[in-house]
């Protein structure tokens, strides 16, 4: 073991000799001589930490289960999972961070690209322990004063966040699958006859040709270039679908040059290793391969021409629904008990010969990465597969245009791959226990730096109810991505294929999401900028026991707490407030009733077309009127909520949302700052940069819910 000074925050602990994953961007300063802090040696790839009773264990971003992660075993092993019960270990990310909180607070990384095991006391209600699969991995420990600060060092670590365009953040609307022209045409126009705003909506993988990458079906999509342009003209981008697997035909160009440049995944005789997904057999591109991805990144460009300025990365994981040799295994298990009376053991294993046969492990370890020259077995890097594809978007998106922001979010992700794209949580069900997961993932996703991204809003698989869409939109329009997609031969989920009532509620959430872009997007940049949290558990801000056991609240930016209702057949739920708060129970946007809350525990109702704000004491909302789109978004007159006690500052920030600029300093600044002088308030605003913002109207609510109304020119 060797062990190296980052700064003085982070210890790096380097064991045999690890790859270049490129998921830290901090080299080190130098060599130290000290010993492993907080764990202890089991073996040398495994590790174990003796937590307290009352510690809270963060992280792992992805995966199922709590907020706090401990009484289960996780794993980090990137896996198209789409039955996201409480009994899986893994979904579609690899994300190896922890944060431990109690008496002592502390961050562990594993920079590990193979399956990572993590015990947070499952087998011994005390232990955490760490299994690396080899020998070759790097440890990282991130100290700090809080919780805050600890996120903050380990973001610095691994480097900045991605950040999309601004009209990203509008509603997104998708639905494996939107077959054709007319269909999306379709789509589009019951959003504008209905008065729905929409910024998105996604082409699924039937655009294509045959499920080949960067082809379009002509058959299906005739005009593709007119409608893209036609859509745009009114706002609304498409967002087509990328697969990681290369169909296998001849003539068709990405196969012929991955072929001739040998750019594809190798198996154990050196031949392109063959897999069957969507389109039948296919080669996998070899994304961890330098020049295999800048090739495979340079073909985004079809679709850029084409007028494309967004895309999601499917399969990456990457999925198998099978190989060949896999089937062949298959096929002879099942001939094994043919014209045989069986025995049951046999017969069990007949049956569950065919789903053993997708994703399976047996393959992974099959196949082979070209790094550098050197050939690496898949299983070793399995999770840097999706990493490396996003990766070679973005690689192909800068050489298109280096200072545009592209759409980008992706299935499969691992920690580092937070620089170069968003993420959606994959496959999920249309059920309530699958809105929790995704209520307690948030937090963690971003802490492990993936701040864009959210789930399939109301569900993927299965069919969703009324009151599950609901609910789901109204935790939904709090995430940077909301996306409402559904599966094939589910019930239709667009907010128009539902009974009136329902849309109009929904319609209104995606309304308030609109008036709500302002506040989440200047809290999304600069949490971006700031290396801090979009989503925060409330142990970040409140020292309060309780709320280490809080996991259904958290903080959205620094003004305000959502807490969203997700079991079904509820009017209502219980919260526990850290101090007194302002509740703004949405229904209609324009609308604004509050009442304050004490400190303490309370029941609040919920009904179906409701959606709970909390302002928190002495900060303060920004609200804009909803609209259309993101492009028509008003910036002249603003609306400004605050509960204050005794001052309350805010930063309003802004930028162009379609450039880097803003990574040169360059955005707007709307700096608000009230203060109470014997229940007069003192109103101060500045202006920095291009704000085009003229009239303010605020609102100033006390503790006694008195309010007191200004307006204010600038
Ligand atoms: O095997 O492209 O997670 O969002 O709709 C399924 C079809 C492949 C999985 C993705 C999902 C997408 C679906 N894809």
């Amino acid at each position: 073991m060797k062990v190296f000074k980052i700064n003085d925050y982070i210890t790096k602990y380097s064991f045999g000799n690890l790859i270049e994953t490129d998921t830290v961007v901090l080299k080190p300063l130098g060599e130290l001589k000290e010993n492993i802090k907080y764990f202890e040696f089991k073996k040398s790839t495994e590790f174990t930490y003796k937590m307290l009773e009352d510690d809270v264990v963060y992280g792992l971003g992805e995966n199922m289960r709590g907020l706090n992660k401990r009484g289960w075993i996780y794993e980090s092993f990137c896996t198209d999972e789409f039955s996201h019960g409480p009994n899986k270990k893994s979904l579609y990310a690899s994300h190896n961070f922890l944060l431990i909180y109690g008496e002592k607070t502390f961050g562990v990384f594993i920079d590990y690209p193979g399956r990572v095991t993590f015990d947070v006391g499952f087998k011994s209600k005390d232990i955490l322990n760490i299994k690396i699969e080899d020998e070759n991995f790097d440890l990282y420990i991130i100290e700090g004063k809080s919780l805050e600060i600890i996120a903050k060092n380990f973001r610095r670590l691994i480097g900045k966040s991605y950040a999309p365009p601004k009209w990203a953040f509008g509603y997104q609307q998708s639905r494996w699958s939107y077959e054709n022209e007319d269909v999306i045409r379709n789509v589009f126009n019951n959003f504008k006859d209905r008065d729905i705003p929409l910024d998105c909506i996604c082409l699924d993988i039937d655009y294509m040709e045959k499920f080949k990458d960067f082809t379009i079906s002509r058959e299906r999509f005739l005009k593709f270039e007119k409608l893209v342009k036609d859509l745009k003209s009114e706002g609304v981008r498409l967002i087509p679908i990328i697969d990681a697997g290369v169909k296998i035909e001849e003539g068709y160009d990405l196969y012929e040059e991955g072929i001739k440049n040998n750019f594809f995944c190798l198996d154990e005789n050196n031949k392109p290793f063959v897999a069957a997904v969507w389109p039948g057999k296919v080669h996998f591109p070899d994304f961890l391969n330098g020049e295999a991805r800048k090739w495979f990144g340079s073909k985004y460009k079809f679709l850029i021409d084409k007028g494309i300025e967004g895309f999601w990365n499917d399969m990456n994981e990457p999925a198998i629904f099978y190989s060949e040799k896999r089937l062949k295994d298959a096929f002879e298990t099942i001939k094994k008990g043919e014209d045989k009376n069986l025995d049951i053991y046999t017969f069990f294993d007949i049956r569950d010969t065919f789903p053993r046969l997708s994703n399976s492990l047996e393959d992974y370890k099959s196949f082979y990465h070209n790094l550098d020259g050197k050939l690496i077995r898949h299983d070793k890097v399995h999770n840097l597969y999706g990493y490396n594809m996003t990766k070679s978007a973005y690689e192909g998106f800068l050489d298109i245009d280096k200072n545009k922001r592209f759409l980008l979010f992706t299935r499969a992700s691992h920690i580092g791959m937070h620089r170069y794209g968003g993420i959606w949580t994959g496959d999920n069900t249309s059920s309530f226990e699958n809105l929790e997961v995704n209520i307690k993932m948030m937090a963690n996703l971003n802490l492990c730096g993936f701040i864009y991204s959210g789930a399939d809003t109301g569900g993927f698989g299965e069919n969703v109810t009324d009151d599950l869409i609901l609910r789901w939109f109204a935790f939904s329009m709090f995430t940077p991505l909301f996306r409402n997609h559904s599966s094939i031969g589910t019930r239709v989920q667009e907010p128009y294929s539902f009974e009136e009532e329902i849309e109009k509620a929904l319609t209104n959430i995606i309304k308030l999401r609109y008036s709500l872009i302002h506040y989440i997007y200047s809290e999304f940049m600069k949490a971006i900028k700031n290396d801090e949290l979009y989503f925060k558990p409330l142990t970040f801000e409140y020292k309060d026991k309780f709320l280490n056991s809080v996991e259904d609240q958290l903080l959205v930016g620094e003004s305000i707490m959502v807490t969203p209702v997700y079991k079904q057949n509820q009017n209502g739920r219980y919260i526990y407030l850290p101090e007194e708060m302002l509740l703004w129970n949405v229904s209609e946007p324009k609308e604004f009733n509050y009442k304050i809350l004490q400190k303490g525990h309370h029941y609040i109702d919920v009904k179906l077309n409701e959606v709970p704000i909390f302002l928190r004491k002495n900060k303060i909302l920004v609200l804009g009127n909803p609209s259309k789109n993101i492009d028509l978004l008003q910036y002249e007159e603003l609306n400004i909520l605050a509960f204050l006690e005794d001052k309350a500052e805010y930063i309003l920030y802004n930028d162009d949302g379609i450039t880097k600029a803003y990574e040169k300093e360059e955005f707007s600044k709307l700096n608000i700052i009230i203060i109470n002088e014997n229940e007069e308030y003192k109103i101060k605003v500045n202006k920095s940069g291009k704000c085009l913002t003229k009239k303010l109207n605020f609102t100033i609510i006390n503790k006694n819910e008195e309010k007191k109304l200004y307006i204010i020119y600038i």
